[in-house]
């Protein structure tokens, strides 16, 4: 962190912003800055050709010249929210939103720091307070953190926030995706106050040794500093005293603690100290594994009853509500899940604490899918940063077993070279999950060469729908040894709620619900599969589907749009998995 603020030093957009400089929030008082923004949009760019930032803040009947932007002139929005949900005119826009508010800020200590905490911003985001640039941040669905110390005023500031949602062929999801293209800051945005020496990260880790019976605390600091940090996990009555040398520390401690799993999720209240500065969080304690073709949760193999989710609501868009994942939830379980795919970026970071609390296991995946850029390095570094933004924001959570590092990426050798350095990265910053993939089969078998960087692999396969050749799923499946576990991460076929009519090939709810009851019959079979999570629980909007039983939408789900009608899959889902809960653990 250790820069006070990334002024224009960096050039006229300020520095890229990345997640050696995300602040952990846990049990840190933020103060909101949610609520009425003005948005302008801005369709041709003309806001950073004439440097909009820096105009000021006089009135139309004041200005000596004639301008095409004033500052607070922009339709007074809520954020969060998704622009494309608050006006029909909207719907389609890819530009840059100009956001704008005022905050009233009194230094309350001589050393006080202050950072602004943005949940997301999709996709790219310029920060700028009282018109000078202090950076730009690069990802959809990850949060970023901008130091504003040293550019905020007694007062009155002004905070503006340029987000640009342009699909181009070196973002990261690229130009083609199958799901809707929503943009604006669409998560909360908050400004966090900090000692002039703070924590940055916490983490308690049970040390993935098969042991199970010593835990990992590693604390690093805001700026490159000696000293002593203090973890404590009082209903342990532990203390761990953590060296820290230029602002990183780690110890460990024997300790048995209770152990975090679908059926007794577990958590701790940890309580990290340094200095003046104090983080507490709710951890658990699990320990995830591949031995051979088995997954083993806790040293016990353990079989993942799942469901693919994104995150997509006809009323919010991208932006979620705590009652909006309660329902997710509440969905999953009604379906006798112990497992969900978030898909295809990373979701709201209440869905992770909430399967923390309700004992769900997580596959957690960024947005590298289908053809990306992999020969460009700069895009390399956005998927990179992205990666190591959710293993930051997430690492605490036990739920969260597999990072998921791509989905459905074309075998070549630029793809491979691309995917195996990012499988690598997040190993390395994060031992205690596995690195996973959706990956397709070719010529009906696993073949994808990142398979041998992957500990868990993903096979996206739709036999009985894009392939109507049934018998080619009992093919892979038998002449198959991958010799680690397999997941079936996507499996599914269209269908329209209400749509009722047992003798249709496609798009009935029958149709739906046989492909379901054929495709478990088979997967039953394979004993290194370890895990399914068909596509999906909800239809989405998406503009790639046209035809007039999907009007904009991915009928995939096994409930229509509104949440709330279920398709007779959802049952037979349902049934099926009651009955694998009950024979396997
Ligand atoms: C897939 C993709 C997913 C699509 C789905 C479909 O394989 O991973 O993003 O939405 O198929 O419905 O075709």
């Amino acid at each position: 962190m250790s820069p006070r603020s990334n002024s224009c030093e960096n050039g006229p957009e300020g520095a890229l912003i990345g997640a050696d400089t995300l602040v952990m929030l846990a049990g840190r008082r933020p103060e909101h800055l949610d609520g009425p923004w003005s948005l302008t949009l801005d369709l041709f760019g003309e806001g950073l050709n004439q440097n909009w930032a820096a105009l000021d803040e006089k009135r139309p009947i004041e200005w000596e010249l004639p301008r095409d932007y004033d500052i607070a002139g922009g339709e007074i929005v809520h954020v969060p929210s998704c622009w494309n949900v608050l006006r029909p005119e909207w719907r389609f826009f890819e530009g840059t939103g100009w956001y704008t508010r005022s905050f009233e800020w009194q230094q309350r200590r001589t050393d006080e720091r202050v950072v602004l905490y943005v949940g997301a911003a999709a996709y790219e985001a310029r920060v700028y307070l009282n018109g000078y640039p202090l950076g730009r941040h690069r990802g959809a669905s990850t949060p970023f953190c901008v130091e504003l110390t040293d550019a905020l005023e007694t007062g009155a500031n002004r905070l503006q926030i340029a987000v640009n949602n342009q699909r181009l062929a070196n973002r990261i999801p690229p130009e083609r995706f199958d799901w809707f293209n929503y943009g604006g800051l669409y998560r909360e945005v908050h400004l966090v106050r900090l000692p002039a020496l703070f924590i940055l990260d916490a983490t308690v880790s049970l040390v993935p040794d098969g042991g199970r019976f010593t835990l990992l605390a590693e604390v690093t600091l805001s700026d490159p500093t000696d000293g002593t940090a203090h973890v404590s996990i009082p209903e342990l009555d532990i203390e761990i005293p953590v060296p820290v040398s230029a602002g990183r520390g780690a110890a460990v401690v024997a300790v048995t603690p209770a152990l975090w799993s679908p059926a007794s999720p577990k958590l701790y209240r940890v309580v990290t100290r340094f200095g003046n500065d104090l983080v507490e969080d709710q951890i658990g304690f699990r320990e995830i594994r591949a031995d051979g073709p088995q997954l083993l949760l806790n040293g016990a193999p353990i079989y993942l009853r799942g469901i693919c989710a994104h995150e997509d609501d006809v009323a919010l868009g991208k932006s979620s509500t705590r009652e909006d994942v309660e329902r997710r939830f509440g969905h999953a379980r009604a379906l006798n899940c112990n497992f969900l795919r978030l898909t295809h970026y990373p979701h709201h970071e209440n869905v992770a604490k909430t399967a923390d609390e309700r004992g769900l296991l997580l596959w957690e995946e960024i947005p590298v899918y289908w053809n990306v850029d992999f020969a460009s390095d700069e895009t390399y570094r956005d998927a990179e940063n992205q990666m190591q933004e959710l293993i930051r924001r997430d690492r605490n959570r036990a739920s969260v077993i597999l990072w998921s590092i791509g989905n459905e990426t074309p075998d070549t050798v630029e793809r491979t070279h691309f995917l195996s350095r990012l499988a690598d990265m997040a190993r390395h910053m994060d031992p205690t999950r596995l690195v996973t993939a959706a990956c397709t089969l070719q010529g009906g078998m696993i073949k994808d060469s990142v398979t041998s960087s992957l500990d868990v692999i993903g096979i996206n396969q739709y036999f009985g729908w894009y392939d109507p050749d049934l018998p080619g799923l009992a093919r892979f499946l038998e002449h198959s040894f991958p010799g680690k576990p397999v997941l079936i991460s996507e499996v599914g076929a269209d269908a329209l709620a209400g749509l009722r009519d047992p003798s249709a090939p496609l798009f009935s709810e029958e149709r739906q619900a046989q492909i379901y009851r054929q495709q478990f019959e088979m997967l039953a079979r394979a004993s290194y599969v370890c895990g399914v999570s068909p596509w999906l629980l909800y239809d989405f909007r998406s503009e790639r589907r046209q035809s007039s039983v999907q009007r904009g939408f991915n009928r995939k789900g096994l409930i229509a749009e509104d949440k709330n009608r279920t398709k007779l899959a959802f049952g037979e889902l349902a049934r099926i998995y009651q009955q694998i809960g009950e024979s396997r653990p």
